[in-house]
């Protein structure tokens, strides 16, 4: 058993800069400055746990290597990469205005992309057997002309087409458990029923009116995006059951060879930019559930990279519970705050929670 692990530390050096809740600080109004959410903390403190707990010990590192215009161009327009390479020596944004780099950071963002393809190839090589890379910045919300919600290149997006194209890997299925809608790979598969989006979230946070259980892809791809947009305060219950019901259904009759999990911790219970109330055994049994499923489906192959997750002190007992998941460890670290979590009302599945769930599970017939 072995599981690979990438993590650089230039990804720390992705500069977001500052801002006031997402608007431009601006003493004038009020908007005092503060560091960007997506900064280098949260992520940074998940690599410390990792190795301070010594579950790095029981990992594979995997250095990873930027990818090339030609893998970039698999997922994006030669505009978009035009206007990164563009602003790469100054600094400036990826499109939305609220995905700010400093100079370089289109460098860090293609070793993040190249993270992730360096952990899917290891694991379709067979060199280990499933992994998790914790890159940054994120991904999913990158569309193939336009960068945003802090992401610059989609990761993930690239990283499945990058293996299909250089190992022939057939069918593709992504499940995206970021708080917010994973909207950029959805896209960026969007005709092709040969990759399979799931993205659960909580309704209508990021993009503004876009993971709607509605939304089923186009084409020839129709049916295989599949939308589970959650009501704001869904804790373990309902996410569990969301996975139980729609998620591990949805990949049984897709019968995928290789399953990617794009891994966002920002559904955790403390975090600044969502509504939900997910502990770290929450993350642990979605890990564990979509692990075991890796193996009766594809003969475990599956890879998370890491996507948001914006509280520093919780997102690392988050992650590293689904990192031990990965590497088989028996004795976990115990999470600290879960007495804190573990009894907040409501946890359990809820009926409007069950009502959200049923509405995508219905879709799942559908798929295959
Ligand atoms: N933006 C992510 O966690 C990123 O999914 C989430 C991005 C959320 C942006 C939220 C937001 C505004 C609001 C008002 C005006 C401009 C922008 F990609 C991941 F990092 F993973 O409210
Ligand atoms: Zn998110």
């Amino acid at each position: 058993m072995s599981t690979g692990y990438v993590y650089h530390e230039v990804y720390g050096w992705h500069d977001t800069g500052t801002h006031a809740g997402l608007l431009p600080a601006d003493p004038r109004r009020g908007l005092q400055p503060h560091r960007h959410f997506e900064n280098a903390e949260a992520k940074r403190r998940v690599h410390e746990l990792v190795v301070v707990s010594g579950l790095v010990d029981r990992l594979t590192r995997l250095a990873p290597r930027p990818v090339t215009d030609e893998e970039v161009l698999l997922v994006h327009t030669p505009g978009h990469l035009a206007r990164l390479v563009a602003a790469n020596d100054t600094g400036g944004d990826a499109g939305d205005g609220g995905s700010p780099f400093g100079p370089g950071g289109l460098d860090v963002a293609r070793l993040a992309a190249g993270g992730v393809v360096r952990a899917v190839e290891a694991v379709v090589d067979g060199e280990v057997d499933n992994a998790y890379a914790l890159v940054r910045p994120p991904g999913h919300h990158a569309l193939a002309d336009v960068g945003m919600g802090f992401c610059l290149l989609g990761n993930v997006a690239i990283a499945a087409a990058s293996v299909r194209r250089s190992r022939g890997v057939g069918r593709i299925a992504v499940v995206d458990i970021d708080v917010h809608h994973g909207n950029g790979t959805q896209a960026a598969f969007e005709d092709d029923p040969d990759v399979l989006t799931i993205s659960v979230h909580q309704d209508r946070v990021f993009p503004p009116d876009s993971g709607h259980v509605t939304e089923r892809g186009s084409g020839a791809g129709f049916g295989y995006a599949l939308n589970l947009p959650l009501p704001p305060g869904t804790g373990n219950g309902g996410y569990l059951e969301a996975v139980r019901r729609v998620v591990l259904p949805a990949l049984r009759r897709f019968r995928p060879d290789l399953i990617l999990v794009a891994a966002g911790f920002d559904a955790n219970a403390v975090d600044p930019l969502a509504r939900m109330m997910v502990t770290a055994s929450g993350y642990r049994e979605i890990g564990r559930m979509l692990v075991d499923e890796a193996a009766a489906l594809c003969g475990g192959r599956i890879a998370f990279a890491h996507e948001g997750g914006y509280d520093p002190v919780y997102v690392p007992f988050c992650a590293h519970a689904v990192i031990e998941v990965l590497a088989g460890v028996e004795e976990p670290l115990e999470d600290p705050f879960a007495v804190n979590f573990d009894n907040q009302g409501q946890q359990e599945l809820q009926p409007h929670q069950d009502a959200a769930i049923a509405a995508a599970e219905k879709l799942v017939a559908d798929i295959g």
